[in-house]
């Protein structure tokens, strides 16, 4: 989850005067960024600093921050999808790979685990056909019944950059990876099977062979749970509007899990947060496994002792 960020006065000191880019490509500054949580507030893992979106910026797309993503143009019709460069993200993002290695570095003494990370195909594209953030996607909704071939043709290509960026995050050090598909959600079931299960599973198959856990995210899924199951994820990670009692009875000698705490509730005061904590750690209990989490990323209005009350508790336990 985005665990680092704008509820940490530490992030806003270090990106002061500097852009969320700019940051993202400054190795020092990423790697400290990168490190925060876990010296500010006690997370037991890392992931790296950057953005779903950078792998993309690095192809040349017109991409910029404020704060969300947002494109001058939405990239639509048929002449701006197939001439989208190629991806080569070692090539065009090689901060990544070296604020990988940092880390690397600085966190094998402490035997602390290392996570990269990628957007999945259908939000960065939901992204992009919209030409930034939105309540409702209706631009990419729309070219799915009226574009069908346009769409499938778009999602190949960033399913494609996805498993290059994945797999070289993996080489580069990266302990496991979790892809992010933030807007999956509001497709029905029907057309989650058709336009979103299918790149899950390219991107598991193309990865397999890896003995690095691949940990899938689908934000807004209590309606497509046995979907997310039958990708062949190692770790499911939920967010608060799925049981997770029920998830971990049905599915959960399938995959470990993650989450689901909603975020907000880390305004309560930190005991109730310990009791949402020990309820959550006994809800997953059944499954084969389970990673403490937020069911989605800090907001940012979150207090900092809410997170810290949050950490505490899983330890604990
Ligand atoms: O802990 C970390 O900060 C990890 C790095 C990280 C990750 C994993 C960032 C930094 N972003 C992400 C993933 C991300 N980015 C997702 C998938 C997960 C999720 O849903 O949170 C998505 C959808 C984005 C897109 C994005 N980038 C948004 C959301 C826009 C929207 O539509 O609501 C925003 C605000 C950004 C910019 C961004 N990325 C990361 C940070 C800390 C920020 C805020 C920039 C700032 O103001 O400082």
């Amino acid at each position: 989850m985005r665990q680092a960020g704008r509820y940490l006065p530490a992030y806003r000191e270090t990106r002061a005067g500097v852009s969320f880019l700019e940051a993202c490509r400054d190795v020092d500054r990423a790697v400290e960024i990168s490190l925060q949580p876990l010296r500010l507030v006690g997370t037991e893992a890392v992931i790296l600093f950057s953005d779903i979106f950078i792998p993309l910026v690095g192809m040349g797309l017109p991409i910029e921050f404020a704060p969300g993503p947002t494109l001058a143009e939405p990239l639509r019709g048929t002449d701006a999808i197939r001439s989208i460069p190629a991806p080569d993200p070692e090539a065009q993002v090689p901060y990544v790979y070296e604020i990988l290695a940092r880390l690397r570095e600085a966190l094998d003494p402490e035997g602390v685990p290392l996570l990269g990370f990628a957007g999945a195909p259908w939000t960065l594209a939901a992204y992009l056909v919209e030409g930034g953030g939105s309540k409702e996607f209706g631009a990419i909704k729309r070219m799915a019944y009226r574009e069908p071939a346009l769409l499938r043709d778009l999602l190949d290509r960033l399913t494609d950059m996805t498993v290059r960026y994945l797999r070289s995050q993996l080489e580069a050090g990266a302990d496991a990876v979790q892809l992010f598909d933030t807007w999956a959600g509001l497709l029905g079931p029907e057309e989650y099977r058709r336009w979103v299960l299918p790149t899950h599973c390219e991107i598991v198959q193309e990865l397999g062979g890896s003995d690095s856990p691949f940990i899938l995210y689908v934000k807004d899924s209590a309606h497509v749970v046995p979907e997310l199951f039958e990708v062949g994820a190692d770790v499911v990670s939920l967010d608060w509007r799925v049981d997770l009692a029920a998830a971990a009875e049905t599915f959960g000698a399938r995959a470990s899990l993650q989450g689901n705490l909603d975020p907000s509730a880390l305004a309560a005061p930190a005991s109730s947060i310990a009791d949402a904590v020990a309820r959550i750690a006994r809800d997953a209990a059944p499954a084969r496994g389970h990673i403490l989490n937020l069911g989605h990323g800090c907001l940012p209005e979150t207090p900092v002792e809410g997170v810290r009350a949050f950490t505490e508790a899983a330890r604990a336990l």
